[in-house]
């Protein structure tokens, strides 16, 4: 699928409105996660404006396709793609994370439309992505369910215990996106202990662990979202098994001083954290135009 330059300058601004939306909705909560809803933001914005099958002014019609924030505390990027596809006013952003909202820190299905499943406690995300996927087998429906996982959300036993059964019944419905950023809350232990925190990709060689459960793989950057929009393509027309699109990011993308630093996996946002953000980000919409 090509994407005419037009199309792609426009998806590339919904990014950088997404990644406004996400820190001054953290900033205006006092708390929230950064890291990980920007190393997401390009690849939410070109399924929810590209790839997903849906409507958003009919949030559960049947043949939607499914889709699933494993990495469910990067909530608020979800949130500010589904308001920018027309779910819920923008406006509504301004609750997040309040005692009464609808958008709370992880996603709840039962509040608001458009969540195809609750997330939050890391490493639960792809099985009921499998379950989606082999129900529309079985009831002869023809919706994509996608799920997206974050490098330490699939270090959880449950991601493999799906992807195992996945595999065998080569679910090829079941497409997974792996936001491949390196960091995780915290950074690693050396050889030498804790002193000094270093950053180590929890997965050396994931290409080979997911073929080895029997999944097809393809690997991708996941900020270039021509690439993304047509690895998608690909793993829907792929019909021997599941497809994991291994998307290589950068935790806090988009914004200087948190990219790659997983101090800003989750932390309010200062005024002067946001004002340079705000900055950061008019200088990117104004170098597209
Ligand atoms: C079962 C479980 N353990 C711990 C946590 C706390 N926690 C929230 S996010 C996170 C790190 C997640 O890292 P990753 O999946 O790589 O996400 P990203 O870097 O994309 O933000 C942890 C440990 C949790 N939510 N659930």
């Amino acid at each position: 699928m090509s994407l005419t330059p037009e199309r792609l300058t426009e998806l590339k601004r919904q990014a950088i409105h997404l990644r406004r939306l996400v820190v001054e909705s953290v900033h205006h909560a006092g708390a929230g996660h950064l890291g990980g809803p920007m190393s997401a933001a390009d690849m939410l914005i070109a399924l929810y404006f590209e790839v997903l099958n849906i409507d958003p002014s009919d949030p559960h019609k049947a043949d939607r396709d499914r889709f699933i924030l494993s990495k469910g505390h990067s909530s608020i990027g979800l949130y500010s793609a589904l308001a920018l596809r027309g779910y819920f006013p923008l406006e509504e952003l301004k609750t997040f994370d309040a005692i009464d909202s609808r958008l709370q820190g992880h996603p709840a299905m039962d509040m608001l439309p458009g969540i195809d499943m609750s997330s939050g406690s890391l490493g639960q995300g792809l099985s009921p992505g499998l379950g989606m996927a082999l129900a529309a087998r079985l009831k002869d429906k023809s919706f994509h369910t996608y799920v997206m996982l974050g490098d330490g959300d699939s270090q959880e036993g449950q991601v493999w215990e799906a992807a195992l059964v996945a595999g065998r019944y080569r679910t090829n419905n079941l497409t997974a996106i792996l936001d491949l950023n390196g960091l995780q809350q915290y950074g690693w232990a050396t050889e030498t202990g804790y002193g000094e925190l270093a950053r180590k990709p929890p997965q050396e060689n994931p290409e080979a662990r997911w073929q080895a459960f029997g999944w097809n793989t393809i690997s991708i950057d996941g900020h270039d979202m021509e690439q993304f929009i047509d690895a998608c393509s690909q793993a829907k027309n792929y019909h021997d098994g599941p497809t994991i699109i291994i998307a290589h990011t950068t935790k806090g993308k988009g914004i200087s001083y948190m990219e790659d630093d997983f101090n800003w996996h989750s932390k309010p946002v200062t005024d002067d954290d946001l004002k340079q953000a705000q900055e950061e980000l008019a200088a990117q919409e104004a170098a597209l135009a």
